[in-house]
């Protein structure tokens, strides 16, 4: 039976109700035993601690215009988590804590809400968790469930949001910071975790802001997620889901190898997510060498045109059928359109007439387009314009997730080899499959790196709302040690921030962490790349592992960035 909760739907009146939650009586064997896989804890999580106060913080860039958008909290020092004695320990007290999760899917998010509640009941006895329903709208609305452990156990390292699912809405105006404000001083919160990418951690900052100013209790304080894996800085290595997520798809990919090399016949066009920066597709391709990779920074460095990156594809093509080999796997960022110079000129453009004018039927608006512009718009799919024309996302990005790249490719790829075909230049057969491999990664059983930091992750968020923080993130560190070792602490949001221009104004945003052309992930493939196009290395790396020698491995990226070999 899934369990009873105290819910509220608005008017903070709560009700007992049945809950729509799970039934893990469904589960299989293996989610089964992840319900009761006891996670190991960093050392300095597991006894007495202290909370260290690093030196005054200032921005990732325009530290002047950052100091001004947070008068509160602009130069607050990061923090760190060192072992104390019991006398400097933080006294127990009851805490009433919210919890939010915000945006896409990410494996891990059910681990932080119960890392936060098993801190609350190790340290902060008869503290509440409040689970604010449908992401942030929760929050204004007043929407939320009591957590109680009935009600967490079944979604103990699971995956999914469901648990109090997710909503990608703002707080952003004054009446709904207002309104923010009215549920935490309803629920008499102590505090409130955003789990969220870098929009809403941006947004956390701002609602920790907004409460400093008022002189609420309430402190806020973020936790790094997105598969996108492009929120992260040198505190804060990873952002949770990346790992499982990876894995999940180098799975799919490995298998679609295997299928294509079965039967020969197809060259398959996989476009993976991550709508801003490629970690995800170069991830994918370290863990299993397919034969084209594109990956968007380095399009955008080589100020690659459409036509350009077809060539490429059509060459190593070209190269293949030359020694029989009609087949073949190409992975493609989602956000790769946006990477191509003149495509991001035009989704510019785009974005400003979205922004301020109708749209008609007509197409008299296209006449505010630049003529380079223009022409490219005309030249596009007819599918791909009307993907390009969808509406923003609230933090004003297009939905790359929409936008079907890889069939515009095939498409382009197939015109192109034509050509070659006429001038005798190419003599192989070619069809393409497309793929998307997308929301199928979001909401897979974190794999045990991604289990164990986020319950890191959560009960670090408890610690520093138990010692007063507000405005920082959740952060651990030493990723590739045993997990004894993971240094634990929170970064200043603030630290992490620069202004940028959307919506045609000004407003502070997290810097994306976007592949480095000098990072050593990127290097890496670099170096194998060339081998890859022409021989066949598939590597299929199957499903993720929870027991047996690999269970604990780390992805490439984080590995590689951390320092070492792979
Ligand atoms: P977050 O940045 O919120 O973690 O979401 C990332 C992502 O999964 C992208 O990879 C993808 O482009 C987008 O969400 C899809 O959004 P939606 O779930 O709204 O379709």
């Amino acid at each position: 039976m899934a369990a009873a909760a105290v819910v509220s739907n608005g008017n903070h009146a709560a009700v007992q109700a049945p809950s729509t939650g799970r039934f893990a009586s469904g589960y299989s064997e293996v989610q089964n035993s992840r319900l009761d896989h006891s996670l190991p804890l960093p050392s300095v999580l597991k006894s007495s601690l202290k909370v260290v106060d690093g030196p005054p913080s200032s921005a990732a860039g325009n530290p002047d215009e950052i100091a001004k958008l947070f008068p509160c909290l602009f130069g607050q020092p990061s923090v760190n988590m060192v072992p104390g004695d019991s006398a400097g320990e933080l006294a127990p007290k009851a805490l009433k804590i919210g919890v939010v999760l915000s945006g896409g899917q990410a494996p891990g998010g059910h681990n932080v809400i119960s890392g936060i509640f098993d801190y609350l009941q190790d340290r902060c006895k008869g503290s509440t968790l409040y689970g604010f329903r449908g992401g942030p709208a929760g929050i204004m609305k007043g929407k939320y469930v009591v957590l109680t452990p009935e009600y967490i156990y079944p979604y103990r390292n699971q995956g999914g949001f469901d648990m109090i699912c997710s909503g990608r809405d703002k707080i952003e105006t004054p009446e709904q910071f207002k309104q923010a404000a009215d549920t935490a001083v309803k629920l008499d919160l102590d505090g409130l975790v955003v789990i969220g990418g870098d929009d809403s951690n941006t947004n956390a900052c701002l609602l920790a802001e907004n409460f400093r100013s008022k002189n609420l209790k309430t402190r806020v304080i973020g936790c790094p997620k997105t598969i996108d894996g492009d929120l992260k800085s040198k505190e804060v290595p990873t952002s949770f889901g990346f790992d499982t997520a990876c894995k999940i798809y180098a799975e799919m990919i490995g298998n679609v190898m295997v299928d294509a090399r079965s039967t020969g016949k197809y060259y398959h066009f996989v476009r993976l997510m991550g709508r801003a920066a490629s970690h995800i597709t170069l991830e994918c391709a370290l863990q299993t060498h397919p034969n084209v990779t594109l990956i968007g920074e380095e399009v955008a460095a080589k100020k690659q045109t459409l036509k350009n990156v077809t060539d490429y594809i059509a060459d190593v093509i070209c190269k293949r059928a030359e020694f029989g080999y009609n087949y073949g796997v190409i992975l493609i960022p989602e956000g790769l359109i946006d990477f191509i110079p003149e495509v991001q000129q035009l989704i510019s453009e785009l974005n400003e007439i979205l922004a301020h004018d109708v749209v008609d039927e007509a197409g008299i608006w296209k006449k505010k387009l630049t003529p380079q512009s223009l022409e490219l718009f005309d030249f596009l799919p007819q599918a791909i314009q009307e993907q390009l024309m969808l509406e923003r996302d609230p933090h004003g990005n297009v939905q790359v997730a929409k936008i079907e790249t890889e069939k515009m490719l095939i498409q382009m790829v197939e015109t192109e080899l034509e050509v070659r075909k006429q001038a005798s230049a190419y003599k192989g057969q070619f069809k393409g499959q497309s793929h998307f491999f997308g929301y199928e990664g979001r909401c897979g059983l974190p794999s045990n790196f991604d289990a164990t930091y986020c319950n890191a992750l959560g009960y670090a968020a408890g610690v520093l709302l138990h010692s007063g923080k507000t405005g920082l993130i959740s952060s651990v560190g030493n990723l590739a040690a045993p997990v004894a070792e993971w240094t634990v602490g929170g970064t200043a949001l603030t630290s992490l921030m620069d202004v940028e221009r959307r919506h045609g104004k000004f407003k502070p945003v997290i810097k994306k962490a976007m592949v480095e052309l000098e990072g050593a992930p990127f290097k890496k493939y670099v170096s194998m790349r060339e081998e890859w196009a022409l021989k066949n290395l598939y590597i299929n790396p199957g499903p993720i592992q929870f027991v047996g020698p690999t269970a604990d491995k780390v992805n490439h990226t984080l590995l590689l960035e951390l320092g070492y070999q792979i």
